[in-house]
């Protein structure tokens, strides 16, 4: 017992394994100000070794959200203003309702598989969200561990994608007319954000070594092919590796909850959400945090670091649409 006579809090941690190579649901640690000072080490590791951490019944201010956050780096604001919570800009606030002036598009903004601010040249390091209005089914977010996938693939196979690099561009979209494609919703300072740049396809994690696919699809997803190489073998490269890492093995679901938080590593991972498919009846909303990465360590040094690409072709020119 303490002073006060309330028995003293004993922390009784479990940790459950979510998916057969990566996520966890760390239960029985309340997030505090406190208990993020005393446990910061051991939840970095924690998330370092399952990639993915879940923690559910987590009804925290955006202060305590935001100091959650800086466990795992630095936060970051979106280059995508309209995004960016009205009152905390280092957060972004995701809704599926039409409100804040924003664009209807920016509604499944999360939606594609993707790793996110790919289209950097320093690319985003851990996001973290917090459920602040769930619907009682739908509106899930999915994880594949494309650490795991590379780990996966013959040695030769892993051999030929090392060499390679990969052109991404925020705005790129292979159909100019799809309905959801994000060049509609940009306006020129986050064109000039965003330029067209180059990574190695397979990049090293900053804090483990270990190598991973560095990669996304075409649709939405940033990607406009591999460098130097012929169209139609790109984009048959770009679908098979895709194909692979959101295999169902290397995928895990997430069913949100009302105040679960979940934290995921950029590095290794990709991740979809699947707001387009819900009703907008059913309201969903979360807070949004992302961690400052590092540059991108190529696996193979002579591939090189990422890079602003020769030219940029200034996709789609002067189309645009206000947001
Ligand atoms: O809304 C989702 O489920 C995913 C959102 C997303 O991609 C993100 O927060 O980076
Ligand atoms: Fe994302």
């Amino acid at each position: 017992m303490n002073i006060v006579g309330k028995p003293i809090a004993i922390e009784a941690t479990t940790i459950k394994r979510l998916a057969p190579t990566f996520a966890a649901e760390l239960a029985g640690f309340e997030i505090t100000e406190q208990s993020i000072k005393k446990r910061k080490r051991w939840i970095y590791e924690l998330y370092l070794e399952h990639k993915v951490l879940v923690l559910h019944d987590q009804d925290l201010s955006p202060r305590t959200f935001a100091a959650f956050g800086r466990v795992f780096g630095e936060p970051e604001q979106h280059h995508v203003i309209k995004l960016r919570h009205p009152d905390e800009p280092t957060l972004t606030y995701l809704s599926n309702q039409d409100e804040l002036d924003r664009n209807p598009v920016m509604k499944y903004s999360g939606d594609g598989w993707h790793s996110d601010y790919s289209y950097k040249l320093v690319p985003a390091s851990a996001t973290m969200l917090l459920g602040i209005d769930i619907p009682d089914e739908g509106g899930d977010t999915l994880f594949a561990d494309a650490e795991a996938a590379f780990e996966d693939l013959p040695e030769k196979m892993k051999q030929h994608l090392r060499t390679l690099r990969v052109r991404h561009q925020y705005r790129w979209s292979p159909d100019k007319d799809d309905p959801w494609a994000r060049w509609k919703y940009i306006g020129q300072e986050e064109r000039d954000a965003t330029p067209e740049i180059t990574h190695p396809l397979v990049r090293r994690h900053p804090d483990t070594g270990r190598e991973t696919l560095f990669l996304q699809p075409r649709v939405i997803g940033s990607v406009i092919g591999i460098a130097e190489m012929d169209e139609a073998a790109s984009n048959a490269l770009v679908d098979e590796l895709i194909a692979h890492i959101t295999s169902e093995k290397f995928v895990y679901r997430h069913r949100w909850q009302r105040h679960d938080v979940v934290v995921w590593d950029n590095h290794c991972l990709l991740h979809s959400g699947t707001t387009k498919t819900l009703s907008e009846e059913k309201v969903r909303r979360l807070l949004r945090l992302t961690t400052m990465g590092s540059a991108v360590t190529p696996s193979d040094p002579a591939v090189g670091m990422s890079r602003l690409a020769p030219v940029d072709e200034n996709i789609f020119g002067d189309l645009r649409i206000g947001c």
